[in-house]
């Protein structure tokens, strides 16, 4: 048959071309795979057939029986019945965005990995971020560790630094993780709760590991509800080794720095913003990514040689110890930005497969039981959920360098190897051939010893660092750790597993351990725990573990909640935008009712919540801009209501116009206005308070606050 030549290009993408006297677009891919009718392209089924009906199946008669010719019907409904994949055995529920790793400086001093050799360079970057014991579709703001998963798609091979947001981890043996995860994942009888620690298994496998006892500082801690994924930080966690080109070794731990700074929200907070919105965290980068404002952390490494290593308190194998900055501190290499949203959840963050032993040569492994052990997971659990060993055919998955080999066929193959030879050695010229030179060297490390199962002594220390976090919060930040450590074990049935925690805690912080204690009503003491290591050692705070000692001190990146009424000050409300415009924050309008207010000046102002659904917890600081003629009847609604006294428990700014003062008193705060609490322009005008919100939270308020007066 004749083909008539394409009128349009064929490398360009999504250009409609004519063939066959036939208009067909071109996927993003530039396959040839829609017809066009009217600028719209033509539904087809999966092998690409037009479908001229899709809203009724194929029968006999109009009220007969459906006929298996219906292939469209069949192909259809087959392919909905597969569409699921099984989720993550941990981290399921995650939300991913790509971006950029852009280097600082050369560290090839350090290390021959391709992506840290030349200034400047930006290199693609895939993040994925989690909750780890919740299910696919439970809430943001579980209290739990967060996944930070990067892959970098270097010149060398990808490299994944799989990692969390808290630079510990609960256990000191990969062995160890079923059993860890199998008691905070629902109870195995009722199946459930959900998305919870707070339960009877969790702290039972909990209180009879004692090497838990520092992450679980740190899960009690406001790490575990964070504000948003931007104002997070990340670690590698392990000790890593860097490998330069003489093939000497520097071990390494890395760590994300949020640009934005830290930021937490209360526990009360964090409950309602489950119910409120829970999809929080992921709409929040979505909005932040989609409205250009790009989320930026750099990366810092903390770099040292073996007679470190010999010399620190701690071995540097032990996952559950981290190295204080303040005795080593981090050093900025390079930044990642988060600038674009996948255009597939599914494809992208859903099948995106990260592995910890996925690193370019430069970049090696410690010892660490725990790494060695991930290393020989992951590559299961994605064959499992993906289905097949080619996952690494998918676009998210396959490195963007050029790549040769003669893995071939599996389940789904897309790219086979090409030409004649499909081993090695071969006497093919234009065959792949290994490279001593390039080539992936590991580090020739000098490894003796008995084979045993056992846990160094090095490793035995499981109070020491536990306190250390402990005493490096402020007291706002120790307040916290004691509720979350009472609500927890409320939450216990079993008394002696309560009495064994307890007992833990009397070897971390004595007051600590009153405190969880009389909160939980125990009649006496229990004596503290048997440690296997029996004299803690006396560190000194470590600053740099608080969130609070290290805020952002600016509202940028943040968003202010605004609740108007019909009649607000159209001039307040104006200056007040763009006051925080200036700061790089945003706003969302809340009024009365769905739509939007009519403003002093007779315009329109279209909102963005009607108060229901836009409670003061969604926000990080609010604004009360009514009016004389409104206020009657939002001081009737509870939602308006909770809206003031929840962002004051929560010891958030509140700004509010004269007009809105008896709202303040029906909220039951009237008589314990502090300094969060501003009368707007105020003397300063709008700039200042915006400023002011940097501070973010009035802690001093929580131990004081009093609601239900009204
Ligand atoms: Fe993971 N972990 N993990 N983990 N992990 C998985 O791999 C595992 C550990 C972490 O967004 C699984 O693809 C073992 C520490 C993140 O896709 C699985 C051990 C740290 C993610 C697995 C650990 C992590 C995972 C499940 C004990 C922080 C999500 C699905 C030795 C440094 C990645 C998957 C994503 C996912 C195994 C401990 C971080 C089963 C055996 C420590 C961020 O392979």
């Amino acid at each position: 048959m004749a083909k008539k030549t394409p009128t349009a290009s064929t490398t360009s993408r999504s250009k409609t071309v004519t063939i066959h006297d036939q208009k067909l677009q071109r996927g993003k891919g530039g396959e040839l795979h829609q017809f066009v009718e009217d600028g719209q392209p033509v539904l087809t089924t999966a092998q690409g057939a037009p479908v001229a009906d899709d809203q009724n199946s194929l029968r006999v008669g109009a009220r007969g029986p459906l006929v298996v010719d219906d292939f469209h019907f069949r192909e259809k409904i087959f392919h909905f019945d597969h569409e699921r994949i099984p989720e993550r055995v941990v981290h399921a529920r995650g939300y991913g965005a790509h971006g950029y790793f852009e280097t600082y400086e050369s560290a090839a001093k350090y290390t021959r990995a391709d992506l840290f050799q030349r200034p400047g360079e930006k290199t693609p970057a895939f993040v994925r971020f989690s909750t780890v014991a919740g299910s696919k579709g439970s809430f943001d703001l579980a209290r739990d560790v967060r996944g930070f998963a990067v892959k970098i798609y270097t010149k060398e091979g990808n490299w994944d630094l799989v990692g969390n947001n808290i630079p510990v981890f609960f256990i000191q043996d990969a062995i160890k993780f079923p059993d860890l995860i199998h008691s905070v994942k629902p109870e195995p009888d009722r199946a459930f709760p959900q998305a919870q620690s707070a339960h009877d298994n969790f702290w039972d496998f909990i209180s009879l590991t004692p090497e838990s006892m520092h992450m679980i500082m740190w899960v009690m801690s406001d790490r575990a509800i964070p504000r948003s994924f931007r104002f997070m930080e990340g670690f590698g966690v392990h000790t890593f080794r860097f490998v330069n080109a003489k093939d000497e070794s520097t071990f390494v731990k890395f760590h994300w720095k949020p640009k934005l700074g830290l930021q937490s929200v209360a526990w009360n907070e964090a409950v309602k913003i489950n119910g409120a919105d829970p999809d929080f965290h992921r709409r929040d980068l979505w909005q932040s990514i989609q409205s250009g404002n790009f989320p930026e952390w750099e990366l810092c490494v903390q770099l040292f040689d073996q007679e470190f290593a010999d010399s620190f308190d701690f071995d540097v194998l032990d996952p559950t110890k981290l190295i204080p900055e303040e005795i080593l501190p981090v050093r900025p290499i390079g930044r990642l930005v988060l600038n674009r949203m996948p255009d597939n959840f599914f494809a992208e963050t859903e099948q995106v497969a990260f592995m910890t032993q996925n690193v370019p040569p430069g970049i090696d492994f410690s010892n660490d039981p725990l790494l060695q052990g991930r290393n020989f997971s992951y590559l299961d659990t994605q064959l499992k959920r993906l289905g097949g060993p080619n996952f690494t055919h998918l676009p998210i998955n396959a490195p963007k360098c050029p790549f040769a080999h003669f893995q071939q066929d599996g389940h789904m193959a897309m790219r086979n190897p090409v030409g004649r030879a499909n081993y090695q050695p071969n006497s093919h010229s234009e065959s792949p051939r290994e490279s001593p030179v390039r080539g992936y060297r590991h580090f020739p490390a000098d490894e003796t010893g008995a084979k045993v199962r056992l846990r160094p002594e090095s490793f035995a220390d499981h109070y020491s660092q536990a306190r250390q976090f402990y005493i490096s919060q402020t007291g706002t930040e120790q307040r916290h750790i004691a509720s979350a450590l009472t609500f927890e074990l409320s939450k216990v049935q079993i008394p002696a597993i309560r009495e064994r925690m307890v007992s833990h805690l009397l070897n971390i912080d004595e007051t600590l351990a009153t405190t969880v204690a009389e909160k939980l009503g125990f009649q006496k003491m229990p004596r503290p725990a048997d440690a296997a290591m029996p004299t803690r050692q006396d560190l000194k705070p470590s600053p740099t573990l608080s969130i609070v000692e290290r805020g952002p001190r600016r509202f940028e990146g943040r968003k202010l909640g605004i609740l108007v009424t019909d009649g607000v000050d159209a001039n307040l409300l104006n200056g007040l935008m763009e006051a925080i415009a200036e700061e790089k924050a945003v706003f969302e309008l809340i009024a009365p009712t769905v739509g939007g207010v009519t403003a002093s000046d007779g315009k329109w102002i279209e909102t963005h919540h009607m108060i229901d659904g836009g409670p003061s917890v969604l926000f990080d600081a609010v604004v009360l801009l009514t009016s004389v003629t409104a206020i009657d009847d939002i001081v009737q609604d509870t939602a308006a209501r909770d809206f003031v006294s929840d962002a004051f428990q929560h010891c958030k700014f509140i700004g509010y116009d004269h007009s809105a003062v008896p709202l303040l008193e029906k909220a039951g705060i009237a008589d314990q206005l502090d300094e969060g609490v501003v009368a707007l322009p105020g003397e300063e005008g709008l700039s200042a308070f915006v400023k002011e919100l940097g501070k973010l939270r009035i802690w001093g308020r929580e131990p004081s606050v009093k609601l239900g007066k009204a």
